[in-house]
């Protein structure tokens, strides 16, 4: 007889999701057969664009989320460039990588040590007090000196987010929600002073992940080898490209391409459409590519569970994220599965550290760092890159001079988008159906596939309005804090 079970909020993400799974024994194994993922709260940063200036979007978009603004800050930027016909000087291209870097340094320490392993720990008489506790236990979790030897770097960890964004603030003005990045390049002039600082810091950040990070993420591979055959999913992976090596765009350290049933392909944009069947969207809003997409919110649908939108290359189902970025360039393909994602995050954090020392030597004190622009009068143009959770794009429609229409899609609303025209879930839905469930009351199991993914649906769903209909769908809550 199968059972609902919902975790309503998940807790330990960015921004508000909920999942329902359906568990039933199967092969006498309890485990889940269905899963919805359900973004509660509306996105609205599209519509609140429409009419403004379009050098407004870098900032305003930094706004979508406070983990990582800078992917947002960038796509807007490349777009806006991208209309404009121009590119970014040789310093300018540097310092908005070592911005983008230091983002991906605090995120990927934030999702191993403040997301995920306390999913994995045994926190009695280390973190066991609110906001750590209560929460989900299960027999499976390390105890012992290593849980404490983790949980120390729990601590440690909030240190290094803290250096990665003193390293973002030095180029960026600030930090989170740079105030340096703008259309054209960088608005900072590098100094050897500033140079020297960022580096000191960068040691520091490096060091950690070298002697912490990584081990850490080979600890949990140890302990929990059954997590290399859970939460595979869909098996295809999409990534854009990010971080480009030379002015012209043609070379990245996280190279664009696509894994799909089985085999490697060029990536296009033109091919991404987004369904909003499932979604609180009018069905207008369907099924469109985002240079031509609307927003517009229906919280009455009929059939709709969710305000995330389901992006698909070609219709097809694709999961986003450190893993494909990894698989795409050839770094890491092991497998896709839960632990495979936390391996290649961790690989990923190392690469992105050690380009970022190697760019650091690139620049040239004093050269400019930003080119000139005049906005067009009418243009349209795409910014595509990669913020830490994935893939990430801004497609920007200029009419007389104003932003006519703006739409974003981020690598969360891939991965965790609802079914769509074709009825086929999500990436994290696929990744849930087959997860063993020990306990229902305690559906640890299925809360680390979900954390895999380092879901933000702050990103994904950006605006809640109490009270006027559009805002925070109400689902039936799960009472622990998990
Ligand atoms: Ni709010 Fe984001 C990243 C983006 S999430 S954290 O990384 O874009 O999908």
């Amino acid at each position: 007889m199968p059972t609902t079970v919902k975790i309503d909020p998940i807790t330990r993400i960015e921004g508000h999701m909920a999942v329902e799974l359906t568990v039933e024994t199967v092969n006498g194994v309890r485990q889940v057969i269905d899963a919805r993922c359900s973004g509660t709260m509306f996105r609205g940063f599209e519509t609140l664009l429409i009419g403004r200036d379009p050098r407004d979007a870098t900032p305003y978009t930094q706004r979508i989320c406070g983990v990582c603004p800078i992917g947002h800050g960038l796509a807007s930027a490349i777009a806006l460039e991208n209309a404009c016909g121009i590119r970014p000087p040789h310093n300018g291209r540097i310092l908005r990588n070592l911005i983008l870097g230091t983002d991906f340094l605090h995120s990927h320490i934030l999702h191993f040590y403040h997301l995920t392993i306390l999913d994995y720990i045994n926190t009695a008489g280390l973190l066991d007090k609110a906001p750590w506790s209560p929460g989900y236990t299960a027999a499976d979790m390390i105890n012992g000196a290593t849980a404490r030897a983790l949980a120390e770097h729990y601590i440690t960890a909030l240190a290094m987010r803290r250096k990665a964004h003193q390293m973002g603030a030095i180029f960026g003005g600030r930090m989170p929600c740079a105030a340096g990045f703008v259309v054209g390049g960088a608005t900072d002039v590098a100094t050897n002073d500033k140079i020297s600082a960022f580096r000191s810091l960068l040691s520091e950040v490096r060091a950690f992940v070298d002697n912490s990070l990584i081990p850490d993420a080979r600890t949990l591979c140890a302990a929990f080898p059954a997590y290399f055959q859970i939460g595979a999913g869909c098996g295809n992976l999409l990534a854009y490209g990010g971080f480009d090596l030379d002015n012209s765009g043609s070379a990245r350290l996280l190279p664009s391409g696509r894994y799909t049933n089985g085999g490697f392909h060029p990536f296009d944009g033109s091919y991404i459409t987004e369904s909003v069947r499932h979604s609180w969207y009018a069905d207008d809003c369907g099924t469109l590519n985002p240079a031509s997409g609307n927003t517009l919110p229906d919280a009455e649908k009929t059939g709709a569970y969710s305000w995330i939108k389901s992006p698909r290359y070609q219709n097809v189902v694709h999961e986003l994220g450190p893993l494909a970025r990894m698989w795409i360039s050839g770094e890491y393909r092991r497998g896709v599965s839960v632990m495979d994602r936390l391996v290649a995050r961790a690989l990923e954090t190392r690469k992105i550290a050690d380009a970022m020392d190697v760019w650091l030597n690139q620049l040239v004190p004093g050269e400019p760092t930003c080119a000139a622009t005049t906005i067009p009068t009418t243009a349209g143009g795409v910014g595509l890159t990669e913020a830490p959770r994935g893939a990430l794009g801004h497609w920007i429609r200029i009419e007389d001079g104003k932003i006519a229409r703006y739409q974003v899609i981020t690598p969360t609303a891939w991965n965790a988008s609802p079914r769509d025209d074709a009825d086929q879930p999500g990436p994290i839905e696929q990744a849930l159906v087959g997860t063993p469930i020990a306990d229902t009351s305690q559906p640890i199991e299925a809360l680390r596939v979900v954390h895999s993914f380092d879901p933000c649906l702050a990103c994904s769903v950006h605006l809640a309005r109490p009270g006027q209909g559009a805002g925070h769908k109400p689902v039936a809550r799960h009472s622990r804090n998990n």
